[in-house]
């Protein structure tokens, strides 16, 4: 799906565990600028519902398990992460919608940029009118 993929990381396991290393710019595709994570997200609970303008962000789930929809104006693919080590993509102009977030899991986000509300699309139909003229 158009700027939105799943990343593989190193799983570096030996008898004393598993260590997963993440650089900016070689294991992902943008230098971080911050990190933020989710956790106590109840059941039922639907977060998301918005899309960016200009961030990049890699999605991990470092513990249980979260689902995230996203979607374009032509595409809508599910993904669910369970894994540390591999990290969800997500773009520029991709709608994101995540839920079914298991007890005790913990969602980790690199970002390319600081928080800014002004690169947020909050309104599927504004997010609709400005991503079908780069979808097109
Ligand atoms: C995304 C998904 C995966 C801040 O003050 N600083 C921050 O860095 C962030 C991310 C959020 N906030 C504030 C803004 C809202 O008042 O925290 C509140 C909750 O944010 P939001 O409703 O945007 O949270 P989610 O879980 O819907 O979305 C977040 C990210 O905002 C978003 O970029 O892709 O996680």
């Amino acid at each position: 799906m158009y700027n939105c993929s799943l990343i593989k990381f190193k799983d570096i396991t030996d008898k004393y565990g598993h260590l997963t290393p993440i650089e900016g710019k070689i294991d992902i595709p943008f230098e971080i600028k911050r990190v933020y994570y989710i956790t106590g997200v109840g059941q039922g609970v639907v977060r998301g519902f918005h899309s960016h303008r200009k961030l990049h962000q890699v999605l991990i789930c470092l513990n249980g398990s979260v689902k995230i929809r996203t979607k374009n104006p032509e595409d809508e693919e599910l993904t669910e992460l369970n894994d540390p080590s591999v990290g969800l993509y997500i773009g520029p102009h991709v709608w994101r919608e995540m839920f079914d977030f298991t007890e005790g899991s913990v969602l980790l986000v690199l970002a390319s940029e600081n928080y800014s509300e002004d690169d947020y699309i909050r309104n599927y139909d504004f997010y609709l009118e400005e991503a079908i003229k780069i979808y097109r």
